[in-house]
Parts: C-alpha cells; sequence; structure tokens
C-alpha cells in the first residue's frame, strides 16, 4: 500500500510487520517498543538469541563477544526491528533479503559512544557485516584470508563503528539526547524519536 504516514510506518524487509501497532508484550530490551512497533513478540524474542533465525548471524565470530557490547546488538537489532519512526532515512534497496533500508539515520553521540566503549576490548574481521561472510556453514564466519583483529584496529573511532558496521544505516552525530535532533537507541518511557523523525521530515535533512 502506498505510505500516507512517513512518520509511522514500516519498512519493507525481512521480519518487518506491515504496519506498526501495539504488541502488548514484547521482550526485555524490546520492551520500549511495545506500545507502536514494527516488530512482532517472536522477532523480539528472537533478537535476544545467538545464530537467531532473524539473520543466523553469529555475533562470536572471533571469539565470544563480550556480554556487555553484546547488549548494544541486541539493542540495535530492537531498534532496526521494532522502530516505526524511521520513515525519513528508508529507502529502496536493491538486495535478495529485502526491499528497503535505512540510510544514514542520525545516531546520538551518547548510543554510539557506548556502543563503542564497550565493544573496544572485542575482536572482528570485518568492517561492514552485511557483506562479505563465509556462509557455507549456514551462518556467518569470517572469510577466508581475512584476519580477527582488535576492534580499535578496525573501528578506530566510534563514528567509523557506526557508520560503517551496516553499510551507513547510521550517521554518527555530535548531538546529544538532548537536542531532540538525534534518534535513541536506548531509551525508557514513551519513544522519543518520534519527534526526531518529525523534525527530519519537515525539514527534509
Ligand atoms: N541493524 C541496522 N541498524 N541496520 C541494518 O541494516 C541491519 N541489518 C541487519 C541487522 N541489523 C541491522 C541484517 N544483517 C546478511 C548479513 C547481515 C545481515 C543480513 C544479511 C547477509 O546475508 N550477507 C551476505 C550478503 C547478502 C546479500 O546482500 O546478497 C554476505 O555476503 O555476507
Amino acid at each position: 500500500a502506498l505510505c500516507l504516514d512517513q512518520l509511522n510506518m514500516c519498512m519493507n524487509a525481512k521480519h518487518h510487520k506491515v504496519e506498526p501497532g501495539p504488541e502488548g508484550a514484547l521482550h526485555r530490551q524490546c520492551a520500549p517498543w511495545r506500545e507502536n512497533a514494527c516488530c512482532t513478540a517472536n522477532t523480539s524474542e528472537e533478537a535476544h538469541n545467538d545464530n537467531s533465525y532473524l539473520y543466523y548471524f553469529n555475533w562470536n565470530h572471533c571469539g565470544a563477544m563480550s556480554s556487555k557490547c553484546k547488549q548494544h546488538f541486541i539493542q540495535d537489532t530492537c531498534f532496526y526491528e521494532c522502530s516505526p519512526h524511521l520513515g525519513p532515512w528508508i529507502q529502496s534497496a536493491d538486495e535478495n533479503w529485502r526491499k528497503e533500508r535505512i540510510l544514514n539515520v542520525p545516531l546520538c553521540k551518547e548510543d554510539c559512544e557506548q556502543w563503542w566503549e564497550d565493544c573496544k576490548d572485542d575482536f572482528t574481521c570485518k568492517t561492514n557485516w552485511h557483506k562479505g561472510w563465509d556462509w557455507s556453514s549456514g551462518t556467518n564466519k569470517c572469510p577466508a584470508g581475512s584476519q580477527c583483529r582488535k576492534w580499535t584496529d578496525v573501528y578506530p573511532t566510534p563514528k567509523s563503528m557506526c557508520e560503517q558496521i551496516w553499510s551507513n544505516s547510521y550517521l554518527y552525530t555530535t548531538l546529544t539526547k538532548d537536542s531532540g535532533r538525534c534518534m535513541q537507541l536506548w531509551f525508557t518511557g514513551s519513544n522519543p524519536n518520534k519527534k526526531v523523525a518529525e523534525y527530519y521530515l519537515n525539514t527534509a535533512q
């Protein structure tokens, strides 16, 4: 259907609902989206599992990911799957697993920096986690010829991590949560991102 409400919509992707709506109960870190979500309860539960059926993605591709780092990937999954306020940044995607993607969502500085801080003692073999894995085992492994390197060697700055890890889904900003001009991965209470989307829709970026 034609989207008439860019401020309340779901992208056409692998697990998203067609329209956002209340879910009653969403699992743990996805609970903040329960009043209005693009994810189902099942998706919210899967978001918390290693090698979940969402993407069969293996966070532990360079040894076990630390739990403090993993919590940010779970939160990113909740944000990506559940957010109903990403309309201004939805673009068509030429990928076999989704028709639409998000591009350059302005992320609050605190969320990007804390994510990088909590992962900086971990390891990875790739800068862009969307492409180029070895999937022959059914889950992603480091491709032949790649090496597990320190997080800080792969991503020297929070900006490099937030922007590169998911093909520019996020734009790093120096905006803080209290600005009302950046999107928050972590929040409690009513969703602060609705007003942010409203602002960017009106200014057309
Ligand atoms: N979080 C955010 N913020 N943005 C995203 O776009 C996002 N995407 C995922 C999870 N969290 C996200 C989905 N992740 C593959 C790898 C990762 C993935 C989905 C799919 C994958 O199958 N990669 C293949 C290429 C597939 C293709 O494009 O043809 C590979 O070569 O590794």
